[in-house]
């Protein structure tokens, strides 16, 4: 399968220690970003995936270069911006509660923000069948806005299936976010989210799942044509689709660090749901590859390639899965 995927990747400051970040002394660096994980996931699988994306001419800009090279993602629509940085990011762990997760982006200026809206126009989506982005991207600036919306446009004249996670981040959403979302919402075949996503989007706080899914399709005007697939991480992950419900429940490991996990679903479920059209299967290998990434630092590392979800699934088999 052929996906064209648009997001920003950025350097992850990733702490191994908890606490504030201003008694943090030391950082891995990863690679990360969400729609990079979403492609490296799925070359990982055995796809050919390409990235729209700008990085800064900096050190970050070749070291994130290098890892999307050696992970197979074509690198044709990357623009290496001489005059903008690469962004950048630091994850704060367990600050101010046990447990809490907090990022902090240094990215306003990054060179993503600075994507330059008419480059879309020089993007040839000829054997390109899938376009995923996440709601992430036009939030990141008015180029961004710009661009994600042209491209979004431009796949769905060229007939690609559409690919969306809402992927709501709150310190870069803002009230316009739904109405930005909206013809990304609209126009997916797949929609990933979540009930906290779905709250957002809505301005609301409900707790009930089943009620916050029909507000949200009510207020998106959304048929039960479009797969939606929810995520509920530890709590398993939902599928809607003409009437019918599928239900998976998570994997249960050792979470080292779960930031990644949700990219990790939507690649191994994207992957596996559109070759063989089977929900059922495609949320079982999601919910192996979404369980794995998060036993290692870092967003992707640990994603599976095929054999390595088989024996997940041969060892953990049946009731152990739960
Ligand atoms: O899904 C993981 C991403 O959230 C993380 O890598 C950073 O892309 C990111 C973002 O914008 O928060």
């Amino acid at each position: 399968m052929k996906v064209l995927t648009m997001g920003e990747v950025m350097i992850q400051l990733n702490p191994i220690s908890s606490g504030p970040l201003r008694h943090v002394y030391i950082f891995e660096k990863h690679v990360a970003g969400s729609e990079g994980n979403v492609a490296i996931g799925l070359s990982r699988l055995g796809n050919d995936v390409s990235i729209v994306t700008s990085v800064g001419k900096d050190e970050f800009g070749k070291n994130i270069i290098s890892v999307l090279r050696s992970e197979g993602v074509d690198l044709t629509y990357v623009i290496v911006d001489p005059n903008h940085p690469t962004g950048v990011y630091f994850i704060q762990r367990d600050f101010p509660f046990p447990g809490s997760i907090e990022v902090y982006y240094y990215r306003h200026n990054s060179a993503m923000a600075h994507f330059p809206p008419s480059y879309v126009n020089s993007i040839d989506l000829g054997g390109y069948e899938v376009f995923h982005i996440s709601g992430i991207t036009p939030m990141l600036s008015s180029n961004c806005e710009e661009a994600s919306m042209k491209l979004l446009e431009k796949s769905i004249q060229a007939n690609l299936i559409v690919s969306f996670d809402t992927n709501v981040r709150k310190k870069i959403f803002h009230e316009r976010s739904a109405a930005i979302l909206k013809p990304f919402i609209q126009q997916a075949h797949i929609l990933f989210t979540s009930l906290q996503d779905m709250n957002f989007l809505l301005d609301q706080n409900n707790t009930n799942l089943e009620i916050v899914l029909n507000d949200f399709m009510r207020f998106f005007k959304l048929t039960d044509e479009k797969i939606i697939v929810i995520k509920q991480g530890s709590k398993g992950a939902l599928v809607v689709n003409k009437g019918k419900q599928y239900y998976e429940p998570s994997v249960s490991v050792n979470v080292v660090d779960s930031v990644g996990a949700g990219d990790a679903f939507d690649a191994a479920f994207l992957s596996f749901f559109l070759e063989k059209e089977d929900v059922k299967i495609a949320l079982k290998k999601a919910a192996v590859a979404g369980a794995l990434v998060t036993t290692v630092r870092g967003d992707f590392e640990a994603f599976p390639d095929r054999s390595e979800i088989e024996k997940a699934e041969k060892l953990w088999g049946g009731e152990a899965m739960r």
